[in-house]
């Protein structure tokens, strides 16, 4: 791999079959899947059965998450990571919508894209608008990290020590500032 890597961490989630895959199945393929020159595997967290957010819009869904080394572009890598998803028969219907696979970028080396007050207005958005509004480009890192057991559970299975470069709280801090609730329902498969 060339010389200029990057971590970067990646969320799975999945709620649908893939053909005949469970998506537990389809979730280690991806991660199969997502290997290649450019981008190398450095940990994988177990699998977690989560409450569909929001409540009753759909099945449960297995979620994960990977943190991959890369010499690919933040831009590049999410480019991959919907070539993945369409790999696994992903259709992209709705926003937020029951869905085979998922996998979202939640950082890239510590990156605040496309800047402070961009990031500041998309993590600031209530929850209707979240839900309306698609970014038309990439807002690192995730905006919703914070929010989520489904993402900081796993999350912080793998990096309990990775600081989100904006609210500067490591992974275990903002999962101990969670809901106990919500983040017992975030059980391992
Ligand atoms: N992803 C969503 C919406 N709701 N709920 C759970 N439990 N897990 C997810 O990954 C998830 C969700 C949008 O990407
Ligand atoms: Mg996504
Ligand atoms: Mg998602």
């Amino acid at each position: 791999m060339a010389a200029n890597r990057k971590m970067a961490l990646i969320a799975l989630g999945g709620n649908l079959p893939a053909g005949t895959d469970a998506p537990q199945v389809t979730l280690a393929k991806a991660i199969g899947a997502l290997q290649t020159d450019e981008v190398a595997l450095r940990s994988v967290s177990r699998f977690f059965q989560t409450p569909c957010f929001p409540a009753g819009a759909g099945p449960d869904y297995v979620n994960a998450a990977v943190a991959v080394e890369t010499a690919l572009s933040a831009e590049d890598l999410l480019a991959r990571l919907h070539a993945v998803e369409a790999q696994f028969a992903r259709v992209r219907e709705q926003r937020w919508g029951m869905r085979t696979l998922d996998l979202d970028l939640v950082d890239y080396d510590g990156a605040v894209l496309p800047d402070a007050a961009a990031y500041a207005r998309w993590q600031g958005l209530p929850l209707e608008k979240q839900m309306q509004d698609a970014p038309g480009r990439l807002i690192l890192p995730h905006p919703r990290i914070q929010d989520r057991a489904f993402v900081l559970v796993p999350l912080a299975d793998i990096a309990p020590r990775w600081r989100h470069p904006v609210l500067q709280k490591t992974a275990a801090e903002m999962l101990a500032e969670l809901q106990p609730r919500d983040v017992a329902e975030v059980t391992p498969l």
